[in-house]
């Protein structure tokens, strides 16, 4: 499972204060706290309500970048702080995200091909998110063949069908599984396939309950990436049993610590 480690978003109160004063130890810590805890990428989102996003994103990103090398998905749905932030982000980063609008995802996959990068693709257009599998399966499908045509590998594609909270929308968790499943068998190597988990059980109780089931079910239809928070230990246990479950790994009795020690080696 490649893990995203969600916490540095100006939707948390730590971190919206952090970017709001500036202060760089709290977003370090948390940036540091995540890969220890086993993330293989962070995503970096400075939140709704910064008055200049572009400065807020460059700030976290050099900030992240003086205690990590790892992968850095820069996470906001504005065009002009992509574009302007992409080619300052030093190593490994991803474009998240883009809508599966032929020219926005164009657009996209020639800005991440240009600087080496991995792009998430949502599975909505003009019209929004999807009501049924099907149409998250075909706008899955436009964005594998415009990134195809744009020389993005399909190791640098993940497309994500956008998962809602469970108490609104209670056929989305099904009909995002179900596309999972299509898309998968869609392209060959497949695209990866990825989800923000945490969107499905907000506002809901037993959030990490809903959290930590729908990682093993979303698991069984396919997922192989997932922004959450690394942190939630009984989340990544359940992460990484459902991989041994499916032959990621080989069963031995220290199988929890040995897929760690496995992330840091
Ligand atoms: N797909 C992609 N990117 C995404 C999402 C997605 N990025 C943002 C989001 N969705 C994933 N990240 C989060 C981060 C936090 C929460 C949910 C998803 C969350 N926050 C608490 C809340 O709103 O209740 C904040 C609580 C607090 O303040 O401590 O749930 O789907 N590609």
């Amino acid at each position: 499972m490649y893990v995203i480690g969600e916490r540095i978003n100006g939707m948390f109160t730590d971190a919206k204060e952090a970017i709001r004063q500036k202060d760089a130890k709290v977003i370090q810590d948390l940036a540091k706290r995540q890969m220890e805890a086993g993330a293989s990428a962070l995503d970096v989102n400075v939140g709704p309500a910064v008055p200049d996003a572009k400065d807020a994103m460059l700030w976290l990103v050099e900030t992240i970048r003086a205690v990590t090398d790892a992968p850095l998905a820069i996470d906001t749905a504005k065009w002009d702080v992509m574009s302007a932030v992409i080619p300052k982000v030093p190593g490994e980063k991803i474009l998240n995200s883009t809508k599966a609008d032929p020219e926005t995802a164009q657009q996209y996959v020639a800005l991440a091909a240009q600087n080496g990068a991995g792009l998430i693709g949502l599975t909505l257009d003009a019209d929004g998110v999807p009501g049924n599998a099907e149409k998250r399966v075909e706008l899955g499908a436009q964005l594998i063949t415009i990134a195809l045509e744009g020389g993005l590998e399909m190791d640098k594609l993940f497309i994500d069908p956008v998962i809602l909270p469970v108490n609104v929308a209670p056929k989305n968790p099904g009909h995002c599984m179900e596309a999972i499943s299509q898309l998968r068998a869609f392209a060959d190597p497949p695209p990866h396939l990825v989800l923000g988990l945490s969107n499905v059980s907000q506002l809901c109780n037993n959030r990490g309950l809903i959290n930590r089931t729908y990682l093993a079910m979303a698991m069984a239809h396919g997922l192989d990436a997932a922004i959450l928070d690394p942190m939630d230990t009984e989340l990544m246990n359940t992460g990484i049993t459902a991989g041994l479950l499916q032959e990621k790994m080989i069963y031995c009795d220290s199988y929890l610590e040995a897929a760690r020690y496995g992330k840091k080696g």
